[in-house]
């Protein structure tokens, strides 16, 4: 690390394992002084640029080189690549996830250092909004749950309630109501801390993991992050686990709430849910099944609850064990950490090997110390940071950094089956890719698309031989069949398992669409294009089913397609990304010789042409705000994005290719020079506004996206011989 006088360094593994570790050359005291020194402003953006450690990464020498923008941007980010072969990055975002850890790690009685407590305090600070709450995540509107979480997970790391920060924080949430208006998943964390009374939480009934498996509302069903969030909040409201009632948790009793703690009629709470956090209100079939659950809970079953006890902690086990104790996501991260420590106690190894992978979920930025949407995206941003290089004109420049990047997404491939896999409703792994590292290894479908593409790629070079790899490319391919839906798409982990109708019986109210795992035009796209490539160079294996599949994807495609010739993107804000994919798609098809319907494909990508070429602003970029994603329909931010502008830029390169035409190039042309103004003297881009989606309604960032996308359409063009206007 280049910076010795850093209080803190990133530290990476060959596995992409990243970790904040502390160099002590700072005191607890004077840390906040520390990163306060980095600027961060939410006013000016609410965005941190990653620059705690892209600074330590560059060094203070670093020098600019390269003669055009490309080159310049190339030479700027290679130089953050990690020994592993990944780009580490900022995944942060979400302003929910942080208050759990340190939830946990109260009841638990297991202290993050003193001089993290205050970076986390830090973070949390400035993400207060200027009327005294917080969002859902860090561009949102004030909401409950985002307050109420960070003034209690301040309170609890030493903050006084008297400051003016937490007396506005405390006033915003009495004028809307008190705590009782917190959503159900924070209902659920106050509930664990003795800050809540579980006779306020609707039943999370433990005994649904007992149903036959047939019944379409058994959680086999849900989407995997669904089931595994539901799973540890079963458990502890099985058992009301509730850590201990310290004065300091009496303190708090008595300033979240308009009435005193003892007189709150909890029943009433239950459905209580403030305005400004309502996006999916509970639906009339969850509360008949509500009213129900909750007259159950007056006496369960005693056979019943302690087989569902007994299972579930068995479970938990299983989840643990078959992802290295990273687990699949922050949450259940969380609170499969509390069950543990409530089954086995605090110095039990089980508890041990959570605790040791918290910090994995940490990033330190210069807006403070954060909890990540995920313990990184490291395979996901190395695969396109890998595709962009290789897809442009300077790659022969930058052969090493290739190099390093492939040999980390070769050795993030899951080579072995998960243990018991089918027993925990667990679909096959063996052959895919996962989002983040291999430890964690629950595979997606579109991460082993990409992953899939670059190993064909690879063959193609003549970096590997196709014997060499035949037995694991096959694999992922027979894992991308088994992953493809009736429907001709595909869903993220999973197949989808349960019908539509399952979401009228979302209790989150926050989010959207997370009770089964649906088709989506992004993993749909990328899964066909892996398919297209892998039956172009193993013709040989399994052709008919591949086609099969294909066909039926494109038509998936194809149907997807908005009527103004849009398609809405599930993960990213919002239509330019999805249309991205959807031309992607389709373009990769046009190119077999099996094309069926020419006529539909031409016009599908003409329509898509026109809708992107309609919504280019006059600065000649695009730029889509957050709301794009939560309205779902296409919602302009005033200055374009470099972002939306290299996916638009994208979609509009590959129809080129085509079907080139006069408008498209000076569409192009335009585009190019706004993502060239975009960039700064070091070969960096600008930090805009966050792009990452789920469900919905909760924004995540990519950080490594502002370097990867405006490089990659720099690199197409660059490639497509269009003239760069970005000779520096
Ligand atoms: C992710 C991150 C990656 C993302 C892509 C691979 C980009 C996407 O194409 C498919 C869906 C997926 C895998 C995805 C799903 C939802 C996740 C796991 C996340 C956005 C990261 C965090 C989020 C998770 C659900 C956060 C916890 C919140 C809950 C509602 C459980």
């Amino acid at each position: 690390m280049e910076d010795k006088n850093a209080p803190y360094a990133l530290c990476t593994d060959s596995f992409g394992a990243q970790v904040w570790q502390a160099t002590g050359v700072v005191s607890p005291s004077k840390i906040a002084d520390w990163i306060q020194g980095f600027g961060f402003n939410k006013q000016a953006n609410a965005n941190s640029t990653d620059g705690v450690f892209r600074s330590q990464k560059l060094g203070k020498n670093f020098q600019p080189q390269g003669e055009t923008a490309l080159e310049k941007g190339w030479h700027y980010f290679s130089q953050l690549q990690a020994e592993s072969g990944h780009w580490p990055g900022d995944y942060g975002g979400p302003l929910f996830l942080l208050p759990g850890l340190v939830f946990a790690s109260h009841i638990t009685q297991s202290a993050f250092a003193d001089a993290e407590h205050e970076l986390m305090k830090c973070y949390m600070l400035n993400h207060q909004n200027e009327d005294g709450g917080w969002g859902l995540h860090i561009q949102g509107g004030s909401t409950m749950f985002g307050t109420v979480l960070q003034y209690v997970a301040l309170r609890l790391l030493g903050e006084s309630a008297n400051t003016p920060a937490m007396t506005k924080a405390g006033n915003w949430i009495l004028q809307n109501g008190g705590a009782t208006q917190i959503p159900s998943w924070g209902k659920f964390y106050l509930s664990v801390l003795g800050l809540y009374d579980w006779k306020g939480c609707n039943s999370l009934f433990p005994e649904m993991w007992l149903l036959p498996k047939w019944l379409p509302v058994h959680p086999a069903k849900y989407w995997c992050h669904t089931r595994m969030v539901y799973l540890p909040m079963a458990y502890c409201f099985s058992y009301k686990v509730v850590g201990e009632i310290s004065p300091l948790i009496q303190e708090i009793r008595k300033e979240i709430y308009t009435e005193p703690f003892e007189k709150i009629d909890w029943a009433e709470a239950r459905n209580q849910c403030a305005e400004t956090d309502l996006y999916y209100p509970q639906r009339s079939l969850l509360k008949l099944l509500n009213k129900a659950l909750n007259q159950y809970e007056k006496s369960p079953v005693k056979l019943w609850r302690k087989k569902a006890q007994e299972f579930m902690l068995e479970y938990i086990h299983a989840e643990d064990e078959q992802t290295n104790y990273i687990n699949i996501g922050p949450v259940n991260q969380v609170i499969n950490s509390i069950c543990v420590w409530h089954a086995y106690g605090v110095n039990s190894i089980p508890f041990r090997k959570h605790r040791e992978r918290w910090a994995e979920y940490l990033w330190l930025a210069e807006d403070g110390l954060k909890m990540q949407g995920y313990n990184g995206s490291q395979l996901w941003d190395t695969a396109f940071a890998y595709l962009a290089l290789k897809e442009s004109s300077t790659s022969s420049k930058f052969e090493s950094v290739a190099k390093s990047a492939l040999s980390f997404i070769d050795r993030t491939q899951v080579r072995e089956e998960v243990n018991d896999h089918k027993q925990f409703f667990r679909h096959d792994s063996v052959g895919g890719w996962p989002f983040s590292t291999s430890p964690h290894g629950w595979p997606i479908t579109d991460c082993t698309a990409e992953g899939l593409k670059i190993m064909l790629s690879a063959v193609e070079e003549g970096n590997y031989s196709k014997n060499e790899l035949a037995e694991r490319l096959k694999l992922s391919c027979n894992l991308l069949l088994s992953f493809q839906n009736t429907d001709g798409g595909w869903a993220s982990y999973e197949l989808t398992r349960g019908p539509k109708w399952l979401e009228w019986l979302n209790p989150s109210e926050v989010f959207g669409n997370i009770m089964i795992d649906y088709s989506y035009t992004e993993c749909s796209s990328a899964s066909l294009q892996a398919l297209i490539k892998f039956n172009r160079i193993y013709p040989e294996y399994r052709s008919v089913e591949v086609k099969q599949a294909i066909q039926s994807g494109i038509n998936y495609l194809l149907g997807q397609q908005k009527a103004d010739g849009s398609w809405y993107g599930s993960w990213a804000v919002c239509f330019t990304y999805g249309t991205w994919f959807g031309c992607e798609g389709l373009c990769a098809y046009v190119q077999t010789e099996d094309v069926q319907n020419k006529e539909a494909m031409k016009n599908a990508l003409i329509r898509a042409a026109r809708f992107l070429i309609s919504k280019q602003q006059s600065d000649g970029g695009w730029g889509e705000s957050f709301e794009s994603s939560v309205q779902k329909k296409y919602i302009s931010t005033t200055r374009s994005q470099a972002v939306n502008t290299a996916w638009a830029l994208l979609a509009l390169l590959k129809i080129n290719e085509h079907l080139p035409t006069a408008e498209l190039q000076r569409s192009i042309a335009a585009g190019i020079s706004f993502l060239a103004s975009q960039q700064l003297p070091n070969g960096d881009f600008v930090q805009e506004h966050i792009n990452g989606v789920f469900n919905h309604n909760c924004m995540i960032s990519y950080t490594n996206y502002r370097n990867i996308f405006p490089l990659w359409a720099l690199g197409r063009a660059s490639l497509q011989q269009t003239s760069l206007s970005s000779k520096s």
